[in-house]
């Protein structure tokens, strides 16, 4: 594995990293699994972490067996009602959202010079970023709309280390989704893993949570 004194750029995951925005993508799409019919399971909220805006509408579809029942106008229309429920969701945010021990966490890394990157897949990331109070961390930021495929494929990985002028072995990706630590992994770069060790066992380092994301614990599991 990479040595902790090669690293010098982190590329971190937006929703389930930082903040918890899980949850509100989570109720944005049940309700419109609700209104097309689908039935909900915990399985399928999870299986939607890091997976595009239409990308998580298909596997809705997909799960209710009505994949072929809409037209193109009508899956962009759910998609669009389900964006404003979840940007409704947005709007009550404040820095109070920022998931335990981020802050401080970007604050050290900041402090030690490190270079941050944002690779979320999610097309409202400024906007989060903005109301979490968070957005001067992230100067660089890959555009999810520019990518051509989404996580599990490497693009956005590795278009993060791009952005900071490092090569892959050089950066940390962090991460929540299982197709996001895939993602990491496919690009060469170190995976952090956030959350259930079964879920992330691609990972080359888990957490259980972000309490747990400090500098010290990352050079400890590299080192040892
Ligand atoms: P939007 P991440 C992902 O963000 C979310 O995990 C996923 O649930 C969401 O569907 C996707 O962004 C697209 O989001 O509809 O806001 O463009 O985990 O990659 O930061
Ligand atoms: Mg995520």
């Amino acid at each position: 594995m990479t040595k902790f004194e090669d690293i010098k750029g982190f590329i971190f995951d937006l929703d389930g990293v930082i903040t918890d925005t899980a949850v509100f993508h989570t109720q944005a799409w049940h309700q419109i699994a609700d209104e097309v019919g689908v039935q909900w399971n915990v399985q399928l909220g999870d299986a939607l972490k890091g997976i595009s805006r239409m990308d998580s509408l298909e596997l809705i579809l997909k799960h209710g067996n009505k994949e072929t029942l809409f037209t193109e106008a009508e899956k962009l229309s759910l998609a669009t009602t389900k964006n404003n429920n979840y940007l409704m969701l947005v709007q009550q945010m404040t820095s109070a959202n920022i998931l335990p021990g981020i802050t401080d966490f970007l604050a050290d890394l900041q402090s030690h010079n490190y270079q941050l990157a944002l690779a979320s897949a999610s097309k409202n990331s400024p906007l989060v970023l903005e109301k979490l109070g968070l957005s001067s961390f992230f100067q660089k930021a890959v555009n999810p709309a520019t990518l051509k495929h989404g996580k599990p494929n490497p693009e956005i990985f590795s278009r993060g280390a791009e952005l900071l002028n490092l090569n892959p072995a050089q950066c940390i990706g962090v991460e929540d989704a299982a197709v996001g630590v895939e993602s990491i992994n496919a690009a060469n770069e170190t995976s952090i893993g956030i959350g259930d060790p079964e879920i992330l066992a691609d990972a080359n380092i888990n957490f259980e949570d972000t309490t747990r994301l400090t500098l010290a614990n990352i050079k400890f599991s590299m080192n040892r």
